[in-house]
């Protein structure tokens, strides 16, 4: 058996000697060059940052640590924030020491649930997990540490314990969220027998008498925890923790961008999309009818919501998971089999516009689909389910990144008349 603190203590200093090295030996080394076409289109495909935890490939998409996420899909959570820090697995012992300490710390502050209570009936629920992540930031032992004068080599110690503490208590907010906007408001405590996201569907009440709610939690909390870094939420994350802002702050700032519709508020987005059609044609419509509200869509200058991504030229192997999933536990579900109809026309429909550089179906194209069918049928809500799993990823980076010391994030910007003058125009 081993703690997750330990493990890391020992295998940040070989990390922090092998960096040093790296960077000296090869200073001035060329990594990646910058056109004018990337500096003006969100730096698509620019090497300028370092993420170990997981890494995207073009053509197979997420890799974690080295192992194809197809082969971790039946992990839990908690598995996954230890793979991503350690780059292990861990054993079963450990695992368990994991889970009974993220349950000790797992209490919200009573003000917390006050101040959720007191927002307009109609808040939107990511507006009630990320203020409830960054009121409880008076709890960051991060920054009382960083007040009393804590050296740099201890910087992650601090970061790990607000992360654990942040870990464990926003399933809890985030539950406890969904009972206040869209329940009677009556908190459900935790269950001890249960583990982190079993215990997240659990206090979220919603009936799951055939288990699959759950089962669906535990898989979609482990398939979204991490993406690499450039993506928008952990990019966010990774430069507010540049600054030295503490866990909440910096997990908070990567939930907000998280709740733009190009992001995780697609799933939203989507089953929002998936409704409309469904209510439009009294079910599920011919291939034909589909083709037709696409391009209605895409004339209008609107996007089709779970289709594209930044970096991915694939089917995004997390919908993968989720469609075997839906197969599995429910492929007679109205919305299951219009998602499929949209998996055989949409690709084609964007194909034959010319635009969009993937056509394939990104993570957010059934994962409302699936939380819908099994009783979670409140879609706003569905970007709050992704935000609990991406803070794991989030933290995980978070961590590394005061081991190593990465510095304050500043990029140059330029000016477009410095453009002009660079390339003479
Ligand atoms: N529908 C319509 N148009 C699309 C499109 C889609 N699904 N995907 C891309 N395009 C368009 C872009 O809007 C862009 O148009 P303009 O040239 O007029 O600006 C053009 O195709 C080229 O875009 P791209 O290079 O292929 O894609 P980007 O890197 O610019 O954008 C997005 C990637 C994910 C934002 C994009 O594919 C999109 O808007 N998809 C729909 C929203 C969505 O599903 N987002 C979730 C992505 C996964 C994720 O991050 N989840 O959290």
């Amino acid at each position: 058996m081993a703690k997750l603190k330990d493990v890391l203590a020992k295998k940040f200093p070989k990390l922090q000697e092998e960096l040093k090295g790296l960077v000296k030996a090869n200073a001035g080394k060329v990594i990646s060059e910058v056109t004018v076409a990337q500096a003006y289109g969100g730096m698509r495909g620019v090497k300028a940052q370092i993420c170990d935890t997981s890494t995207v490939s073009p053509d197979t998409g997420l890799i974690v640590r080295g192992i194809p996420l197809a082969e971790i899909t039946d992990r839990c959570p908690e598995e996954m924030f230890w793979l991503l820090l350690t780059g292990e697995l861990p054993d079963a012992e450990s695992l368990k020491d994991l889970q009974a300490d993220l349950a000790a710390r797992s209490e919200v502050p009573a003000y917390v649930w006050d101040m959720l209570r007191a927002m307009p009936k109609d808040t939107h629920p990511m507006v009630m997990q990320s203020m409830g992540v960054v009121a409880m930031q008076g709890l960051s032992k991060f920054r009382k540490r960083y007040d009393e004068g804590m050296p740099k080599q201890e910087y992650w110690e601090a970061c790990l314990e607000d992360s654990l503490d942040l870990l464990a208590k926003i399933p809890v907010l985030t539950a406890g969220a969904w009972r206040i906007r869209y329940e009677d408001g009556k908190l459900i405590p935790r269950d001890p027998s249960k583990d982190w996201s079993a215990n997240f569907a659990h206090m979220m009440g919603v009936p799951d008498p055939s288990g699959h709610l759950a089962d669906l939690f535990r898989l979609y909390l482990n398939l979204h925890a991490d993406h690499e870094s450039g993506n928008v939420s952990a990019n966010l994350c990774h430069v507010c923790g540049s600054a030295l802002s503490d866990p909440y702050y910096s997990v908070a700032a990567g939930l907000n961008g998280l709740a733009g519709p190009l992001h995780g508020l697609a799933n939203q987005e989507c089953l929002k999309f998936h409704e409309t059609i469904y209510q439009r044609f009294n079910g599920v419509p011919t291939a034909e009818q589909l083709s037709k509200l696409a391009w209605d869509t895409l004339n209008s200058g609107r996007v089709i919501p779970g289709f594209g991504h930044a970096v991915l030229r694939c089917t995004d192997p997390r919908y993968t998971a989720c469609h075997e999933f839906g197969i599995k536990v429910c492929p007679d579900e109205p919305l299951f089999k219009l998602a499929d109809l949209m998996l055989q026309v949409i690709p084609g429909v964007l194909k034959e516009h010319g635009k969009a550089k993937n056509t394939n179906p990104n993570v957010d194209a059934l994962s409302g689909v699936l939380m819908y069918a099994f009783g979670v049928k409140e879609p706003p809500f569905y970007t709050a389910i992704f935000g609990v799993s991406r803070a794991i990823g989030m933290c995980a980076q978070m961590i590394i990144n005061r081991a190593i010391g990465t510095p304050i994030t500043r990029p140059k910007s330029v000016t477009t008349e410095w453009i002009k003058q660079q390339v003479g125009a």
